[in-house]
């Protein structure tokens, strides 16, 4: 029995041994440790033994039992470290390497235009004002000096939700609504920018929704030059010190006089290129000076007050600052477009 014993150790080493899987070795525990393993057996086989043997041959099977435990132990471990290592071989990443490059966005040119010229204006003491995209016909047309069968109302057709709902065709109302609230005794001096909308076929040039910044000044004592001088401060800081500024004579139903600002073109110095057709001038933006009527209709006294009024179109702007040659890139969103404008 003490030589099946060794016999059985040395057998069960040698498999630990050999062992090189964890199932391998999960193998020799049950071959040989097992309820119905050889050691196992040996035990059982103790009752035939005598008196004197049997602890003899009991504690030498505990041992060797204890030893090939050990031994299958020990390897267990050693496998388990190999397959970590290895895992850890393969999985090893490399912090020197450059990352991937996340996609990160930006504010949408036409929001960048917008808050470059709302900064202007509030840098010169304007608020910014906002107000409703549904108007009723009153703010949007007749608080203008727009009255129901004005013949410049035509061209400023737009989406009517009832007779006397429509979407707003120009900010506008939200100066008229202003005026309104001051009781005809306080000055206003505000800018509000917003989507408006015009019943259009959409081109290169027209777009049926689009942005406007439209700015007014009403107090007293406020002349043409002053709407000048806050032109040509906007118009310096927008598109270059160097640039002039021209006021041609013009019409809008809610300014007299009305005047069409132009800059001197960049492109040419005034030559005359093709950006500006020739005439060393673009067209920036509509103003005027208040109508009376667009005062006393808000309450003011327009023989006290006067005001100036203007009104542009920052995708306008934005074509003209950057070259774009179609309005539809402003609204299509494609990526590769807007991507450019993203300040780095
Ligand atoms: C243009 C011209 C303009 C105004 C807008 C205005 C507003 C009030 C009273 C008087 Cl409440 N005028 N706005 C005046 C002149 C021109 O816009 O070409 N816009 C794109």
């Amino acid at each position: 029995m003490k030589e099946r014993l060794q016999e059985l150790e040395t057998e069960a080493l040698g498999k630990v041994e050999k062992s090189g899987t964890i199932d391998e070795l999960k193998q020799v525990r049950v071959e040989y440790l097992g309820k119905k393993g050889p050691i196992t057996e040996v035990l059982r086989g103790m009752g035939k033994l005598s008196k004197e043997e049997r602890p003899v041959i009991g504690q030498l099977a505990n041992d060797v039992r204890e030893k090939i435990s050990d031994a299958i132990d020990e390897k267990q471990t050693k496998l388990e470290d190999e397959a970590l290592e290895e895992q850890l071989k393969e999985e090893s990443i490399d912090v020197t390497l450059p990352g991937r490059p996340v996609q990160v966005g930006g504010p949408h040119l036409l929001t960048s235009i917008i808050e470059e010229i709302e900064d202007l204006f509030l840098g010169m003491g304007f608020e910014i004002k906002e107000g409703p995209e549904v108007e009723t016909d009153y703010y949007n047309f007749e608080a203008l000096n727009l009255p129901k069968g004005h013949p410049a109302r035509d061209m400023q057709d737009t989406f009517y939700i009832t007779e006397e709902l429509l979407m707003r065709t120009h900010t506008s109302p939200v100066q008229a609504r202003t005026m309104g609230q001051k009781n005809g005794t306080e000055p206003v001096k505000m800018i509000c920018p917003g989507k408006v909308y015009r019943r259009d076929t959409d081109d290169a040039t027209h777009s049926h929704q689009f942005t406007q910044i439209e700015g007014l000044l009403v107090d007293e004592n406020v002349r043409m030059s002053d709407l000048k001088g806050v032109l040509q401060t906007f118009a310096q800081k927008m598109f270059g010190a160097e640039r002039e500024i021209r006021l041609r004579p013009s019409f809008f139903p809610f300014t007299e006089p009305s005047v069409e600002m132009d800059i001197s073109c960049k492109m040419c110095g005034g030559e005359g290129c093709s950006v500006c057709k020739g005439t060393g001038w673009i067209e920036i933006l509509g103003a005027g000076m208040v109508h009376p009527n667009v005062l006393e209709m808000a309450g003011y006294d327009s023989e006290k007050y006067s005001g100036f009024a203007f009104g542009m179109g920052p995708e306008r702007i934005a074509m003209l600052k950057h070259g774009i040659d179609d309005i539809r890139h402003f609204y299509t969103n494609d990526v590769r477009f807007l991507s450019q404008y993203h300040k780095a």
